[in-house]
C-alpha cells in the first residue's frame, strides 16, 4: 500500500513544493509538487533523490557517545546525562564563554534551527556564537543593516516582472537561488528574455548563467566593488539618477506602516565618493573595458523595470560589504527600489509588521583573539580556531554544532579540524557522523527528513512572491524518537542548568510573545487578554502552537478571529496542503525601514570610510606575469555544500572536485586535463586532477567546496569514495571583510605547481 505525502524541499532556498510515495516507512519516489502555487512541479535532481537521502544506510538513528576513537550507540537518556554533565562542568569551572556554538546551513532550512536555536544560545549564555552566515551572506545582513536600519531587510529582484536584470557572483542555474527563493530559477529568468527583457551576468567564470544570458562581463575576482562604484560614478556624470518614488519630498518620513514614501540620505555624499571612480580608473583592476562599464549603466537606467542582484561571489571576497551595499545603491539612483520589477521587500506570512525595531548596531563585543567586533549577534567564523587554540582565560573548551561542517565549510578548515581535536568536549545535532562529528562525545541526530514537519521561517522572508507552506511530518517518527525541535529545547534546559520539561520553553515564549504582542500598538490583538489568546492557539506540538501564534500575530493572520478570513496554522494545513500563494511582492519600504533618520541612508559612514581600502587597492597597470593565480570557488547542481555526496545517484560524472583552469594558463603551464596539481597557498596545499576550460577568465582557477571526504573516523561510506579535496585547507581565515567578519573564499592568491603523471579518467 502506498500513500501520498506533500512537503517543501529543505535542501536549497528555493522552496520547491515536493510529492513523495511513502511505502510503509520508505519514501519510494519523490516528484515536483504540480499544485504548488509557487513551484508548479519544479524539481531538481536534489529534491528527486531525498528519498534516497532519507534511507541512507549511513544516517544515524540513534545518538552516539564517543569512547576514544570510537563512537558507540547510546540511548537518548543516557547522551543527554552526558552532556548535561561535561557542559555544567565546563561552565562552572571556566564561564559560558568556554561553550561555543557553532549554527550551520541547514539550522536556517529546519523549524527547529530558527524556533530554538536563539533559545539554546541564550540558555548558555555564551558571545561565542558562530555561524554559516559569515561564511556566507552576512555582508548583505551589515548593508542591510546601515541602510534600512534591518539586517533582514534584504530586497530581492522581482524576477517575475523586471526588465532587466544585473546579476553579479550568483549562479542559479547550478544553486537555484539565495536571498532570493524562486522555484525553476532558470525558467524565470528564461521568461525575463521571452517577454523582451536582457540580463546581463557578471562573473570570472562563464557559468551555466552566463551562457543564458544576453551578455556575460568577465570580472576578476573580488573588483566588484569597483564595478559597481564606477556604476555610480557614471549614473551620476551621465545625469543618469532617477530616484523617482524614493526622491526627497521634505522632512523625513518616520518609519511605520502608514509612512509616506521614504526619502534618502546621503545622495550628495556618495557622489562625491564616487568621483574618483570612473570606468577608465577601474578597467584594470576589474579586466572591464570603461566602454562596457558604461553601456551597462545606460542599460540599467534606461529600462523601465531594472534589478541589480548580487550574491555570493560578491559576498565572500575582500570587498564583501561595500559590493552589497553598492548593489542595492545602484537599485536606489535607478528608482527601482521597493518598485514592482525592481528590487522589492518580501513579506514573509509569520513575521509580524507591528513590532518597532531598533537601528542596526555591531561590535556591542568583540572577539577575544583578534578583537573582531561582534555582527547581528554572532562573531566570524574564520576566528573560531583562533578561539579553541588560544590560551587565557575565555578560551573556547567545548563546542555545540547544529547542522554544521565547518571543517569543510570555513576558512582554513584544516587548522579548525585540528583544535576541534583538542577540546574538552563537543556535542553535534547532526544526522551524520562526519569530518566534523567525528569530534563530537555526543552526536544527537534530528530524524530522517521524511519524519519531520515543514514551515520555511528563514526563507519565505526572501522568496520572489509571497507564500507560506507547512508540511506536517510524512511519516510520523517512532514513539520516544524526539525531534530536533526537542532535542534543542532540551539543550537549551540543560544548558539553562534547569532540568524542567522542555515543553516549559515553548510556554514560555508564547507567553511573553503574546504579553508584548497585546500590549503594542498597532497589533491585531491589542488590548486582549494573553491567557485567552493563549487557550486559542492549536497544534500537536510546542513547535505547532509557536508556529500559529506567529502566523495568526502575522501580517495575513487571523489575528485571533479580527481577521476570520485569516491564516492559523491548522487552517493551512488541512485546506492548503500544496501552500498558499499570497500574491506577487508589494511596495513595503515603510513598513520595513527603521533607520535612527527614517530615510534610506545612501552612504553610511563605515561604508564611506571603507572605500579608502578601495582606493587603496586600484591597480595602475596590467597585470604581470610574477602575479599569482586566485581562487574562486564553485558550486555543483548535484551537490549541496558538504553533505549530499553520500547520495550515490548525485556523485559522479560532471559533480567532481576537480581544479578549473583557463585553457591557455594551462597550456603555459603544461597542464592537461587529468593532470594533477598542487595548489599552494599561504595556509596549506592541495591536490588536485586539473580540468583546463575556456570558461574560467585567465589568472583564476576554481575548485568546488564541500567535498574532502578522506578524514579518518567518520561514517559516509559513499562519500568515501568520491572524497575530493578540502578548498578549505587552503582558504586563509585571517582574510576577512572587516566590515561584516565574512570569510574571502574567492580571489584568495595560490601558485599552482603541476605534478605532471597523468590520473586514469
Ligand atoms: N546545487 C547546489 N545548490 C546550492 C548549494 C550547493 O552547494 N549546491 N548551496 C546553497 C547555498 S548554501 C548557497 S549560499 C547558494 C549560493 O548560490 P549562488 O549565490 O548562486 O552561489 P554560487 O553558485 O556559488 O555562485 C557564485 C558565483 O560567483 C562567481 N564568483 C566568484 N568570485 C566572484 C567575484 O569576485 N565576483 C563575481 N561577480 N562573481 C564571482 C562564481 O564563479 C560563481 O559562478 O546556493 C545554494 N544552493
Ligand atoms: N570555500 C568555500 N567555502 C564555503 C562556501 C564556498 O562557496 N566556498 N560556501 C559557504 C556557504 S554559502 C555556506 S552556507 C556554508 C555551509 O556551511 P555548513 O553549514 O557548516 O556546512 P554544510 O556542508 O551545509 O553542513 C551541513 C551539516 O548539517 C547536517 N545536516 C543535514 N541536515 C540536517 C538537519 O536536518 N538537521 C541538522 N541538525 N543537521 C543537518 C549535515 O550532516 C552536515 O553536517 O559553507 C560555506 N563554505
Ligand atoms: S531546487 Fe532546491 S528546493 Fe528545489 S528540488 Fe532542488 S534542492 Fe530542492
Ligand atoms: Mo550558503
Amino acid at each position: 500500500m502506498s500513500r501520498t505525502a506533500y512537503r517543501t524541499c529543505p535542501l536549497c532556498e528555493a522552496l520547491c513544493g515536493l510529492e513523495l510515495t511513502v511505502e510503509g516507512h520508505r519514501v519510494t519516489r519523490v516528484r515536483g509538487d504540480a499544485k504548488d502555487p509557487f513551484s508548479k512541479g519544479f524539481i531538481c535532481p536534489k529534491g528527486a533523490t531525498l528519498g534516497v537521502l532519507d534511507g541512507d544506510p549511513d544516517r544515524l538513528q540513534e545518538p552516539l557517545v564517543r569512547s576514544g576513537d570510537e563512537h558507540a550507540k547510546a540511548d537518548w537518556e543516557h547522551s543527554f546525562a552526558v552532556v548535561q554533565r561535561r557542559l555544567r562542568e565546563i561552565i562552572t569551572a571556566h564561564g559560558a564563554n568556554a561553550v561555543a556554538i557553532y549554527l550551520g546551513n541547514p539550522s536556517a532550512h529546519t523549524i527547529a534551527g530558527p524556533l530554538y536555536g536563539a533559545a539554546v544560545v541564550k540558555a548558555i549564555g555564551t558571545r561565542n556564537l558562530y555561524t554559516a552566515s559569515t561564511s556566507d551572506q552576512m555582508p548583505k545582513h551589515v548593508s542591510s543593516g546601515r541602510m534600512f536600519g534591518d539586517p533582514m531587510a534584504v530586497p530581492v529582484p522581482d524576477l517575475d516582472r523586471t526588465d532587466h536584470l544585473l546579476m553579479l557572483g550568483a549562479n542559479p542555474l547550478e544553486s537555484n537561488g539565495s536571498l532570493c527563493s524562486a522555484p525553476d530559477f532558470p525558467g524565470r529568468l528564461k521568461a525575463i528574455r521571452r517577454r523582451g527583457g536582457t540580463i546581463t551576468v557578471v562573473d570570472p567564470r562563464r557559468t551555466r548563467t552566463a551562457a543564458l544570458a544576453d551578455r556575460h562581463v568577465f570580472i576578476r575576482p573580488g573588483a566588484d566593488a569597483y564595478l559597481l562604484l564606477a556604476l555610480v560614478h557614471t549614473l551620476f556624470a551621465e545625469d543618469l539618477v532617477r530616484l523617482r518614488h524614493l526622491a526627497p519630498a521634505g522632512p523625513a518620513a518616520s518609519a511605520g506602516p502608514s509612512a509616506p514614501s521614504p526619502a534618502v540620505n546621503g545622495l550628495d555624499d556618495l557622489r562625491a565618493l564616487a568621483v574618483g571612480f570612473s570606468p577608465e580608473t577601474v578597467a584594470e583592476t576589474t579586466g572591464i573595458q570603461a566602454a562596457e562599464i558604461r553601456r551597462m549603466a545606460r542599460e540599467l537606467a534606461a529600462a523601465d523595470r531594472a534589478a541589480v542582484y548580487g550574491r555570493l561571489g560578491t559576498c565572500t571576497q575582500e570587498f564583501g560589504t561595500l559590493a552589497s551595499w553598492l548593489v542595492d545603491v545602484l537599485n536606489v539612483l535607478t528608482g527601482n527600489l521597493d518598485r514592482e520589477g525592481g528590487a522589492m521587500f518580501p513579506r514573509a506570512a509569520h513575521v509580524p509588521v507591528y513590532r518597532k525595531k531598533r537601528p542596526f548596531t555591531s561590535g556591542r563585543w568583540q572577539s577575544r583573539v583578534r578583537g573582531l567586533p561582534e555582527m547581528n549577534g554572532e562573531l566570524p567564523a574564520a576566528t573560531l580556531a583562533d578561539e579553541i587554540l588560544t590560551p587565557g582565560v575565555g578560551q573556547v573548551r567545548a563546542l555545540i554544532t547544529i547542522g554544521g561542517n565547518p571543517v569543510l565549510s570555513t576558512a582554513n578548515g584544516a587548522r579548525l579540524d585540528e583544535a576541534l581535536a583538542g577540546l574538552d568536549f563537543m556535542v553535534s545535532v547532526d544526522p551524520y557522523l562526519n569530518e566534523t562529528t567525528r569530534h563530537a562525545d555526543v552526536i544527537l541526530p534530528p530524524p530522517r527528513p521524511a519524519q519531520t514537519g515543514h514551515f520555511d521561517l528563514a526563507l519565505t522572508g526572501f522568496a520572489v512572491r509571497n507564500y507560506v507552506r507547512y508540511s506536517p511530518p510524512a511519516i510520523p517518527p517512532p514513539d520516544g524518537r524526539p525531534t530536533e525541535s526537542d532535542i534543542l529545547a532540551r539543550l537549551a534546559t540543560i544548558a539553562s542548568g534547569q532540568d524542567a520539561d522542555p515543553a516549559l520553553l515553548d510556554e514560555f515564549i508564547i507567553g511573553s510573545t503574546l504579553a508584548k504582542a497585546t500590549a503594542a500598538e498597532g497589533s491585531p490583538v491589542q488590548g486582549r487578554d494573553p491567557a485567552e489568546l493563549r487557550d486559542l492557539l492549536r497544534g500537536d506540538s510546542g513547535a505547532e502552537r509557536r508556529l500559529d501564534m506567529m502566523l495568526r500575530l502575522g501580517p495575513y493572520g487571523d489575528g485571533f478571529g479580527a481577521e476570520p478570513d485569516g491564516l492559523t496554522l491548522t487552517g493551512l494545513r488541512d485546506d492548503h496542503p500544496h501552500g498558499l500563494d499570497l500574491g506577487a511582492l508589494t511596495p513595503r519600504l515603510g513598513e520595513v525601514l527603521c533607520t535612527a533618520s527614517g530615510r534610506v541612508e545612501l552612504c553610511p559612514p563605515p561604508f564611506a570610510a571603507d572605500v579608502e581600502r578601495l582606493r587603496a587597492g586600484l591597480r595602475t597597470g596590467p597585470a604581470t606575469e610574477a602575479e599569482p593565480y586566485v581562487l574562486i570557488g564553485r558550486r555543483h547542481l548535484r551537490s549541496n555544500n558538504s553533505w549530499l555526496h553520500n547520495v550515490p545517484e548525485l556523485v559522479g560524472g560532471s559533480n567532481r572536485c576537480t581544479l578549473q583552469l583557463n585553457h591557455d594558463d594551462a597550456a603555459r603551464l603544461g597542464v592537461g586535463a587529468g593532470d594533477l596539481v598542487r595548489v599552494i597557498s599561504r595556509t596549506g596545499a592541495v591536490e588536485a586532477v586539473a580540468e583546463p576550460t575556456e570558461s574560467l577568465m585567465a589568472g583564476v582557477v576554481s575548485l568546488p567546496h564541500g567535498w574532502g571526504h578522506d578524514r579518518p573516523g567518520t561514517r559516509m561510506r559513499t562519500a568515501d569514495g568520491h572524497a575530493g579535496q578540502n578548498v578549505n585547507a587552503i582558504t586563509d581565515e585571517r582574510e576577512i571583510d572587516p566590515l561584516s567578519g565574512n570569510s574571502v573564499f574567492n580571489g584568495v592568491p595560490v601558485r599552482l605547481e603541476p605534478l605532471g603523471h597523468q590520473i586514469p579518467v
